[in-house]
């Protein structure tokens, strides 16, 4: 097992983590930078790195470079596609969009990756991504056909089925500013079927928001709209990351 994973593993095991997610596509390098700073000082244990709708390199390269310079937790990249493949973070979620109804999402850009992620000497960590709820864009780009709120069952196979294939985390998606995030019922029935990480992400915004996640078992919390808006970021990721404890 790889250096990022390991240092992942070995923080879940004290306690459930936070990531901050930051969108290349709606972000300057700037901007990033001092979300970056914001959330590492916050207690942020990551930044996740990347979008749905990303389709130039470019502004993903500045990104991650001047985060790179300043910011010493992990920049792990979260692409929707080849895109998002960059060689100066240190790993990469190499995940397979279980639910997609289109096989490129599944298996069809992780072979047009996996050379890129081997030439950069990203470190890949296996991830299956399966998409809930209202999916926002993520449903749409990557095809998926998103598992109901009211269908909690279907959310633990696909996890189940993840696990067995020997992925390392299961991420349910509820989409980027999703109006409700995954409902305790569902990461408390997957976490009953499963025994690797659940992240969960998706319209998380409050400590609330949080606790409710953690209580019913996701081990990895992951925000993005909240720090988008430049105000008081540190403020809004540390009253996140406390509510991690307040179980
Ligand atoms: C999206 O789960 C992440 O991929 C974060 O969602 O932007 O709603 O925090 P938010």
């Amino acid at each position: 097992m790889c250096q990022i994973e390991k240092y992942i593993l070995q923080k879940i095991k004290k306690s459930p983590i936070h990531m901050t997610l930051i969108d290349p596509e709606k972000t300057y390098p700037k901007q990033a930078l001092e979300i970056a700073k914001a959330a590492e000082g916050a207690g942020t244990s990551a930044i996740m790195i990347g979008g749905s709708t990303l389709t130039t390199p470019y502004n993903l390269d500045k990104i991650i470079k001047a985060i790179k310079k300043k910011v010493k937790i992990p920049i792990i990249l979260f692409p929707g596609n080849i895109s998002g493949v960059c060689k100066y973070a240190d790993a990469i979620w190499f995940m397979s969009l279980l639910n997609s109804t289109n096989r490129y999402f599944i298996t069809g850009a992780q072979i047009l990756a996996a050379p890129l992620v081997k030439k950069y000497s990203l470190e890949p960590i296996p991830l299956g991504y399966i998409i809930v709820g209202e999916g926002g864009t993520a449903a749409i780009i990557g095809q998926a056909r998103p598992i109901p709120y009211n269908k909690p069952e279907i959310s633990a196979l696909y996890a189940l089925a993840a696990q067995y294939l020997g992925m390392h985390f299961v991420y349910l998606e509820a989409g980027s500013g999703a109006t409700k995030p995954v409902p305790s019922n569902m990461i408390k029935l997957v976490r009953s079927y499963i025994d690797i990480p659940i992240i969960v992400g998706g319209g998380i915004r409050t400590g609330i928001d949080i606790q409710n996640a953690v209580k019913a078992g996701a081990n990895i919390v992951v925000t993005g709209t909240i720090v988008e808006k430049e105000a008081l970021i540190k403020e809004k990721i540390a009253d996140l990351v406390n509510n991690l404890h307040d179980k």
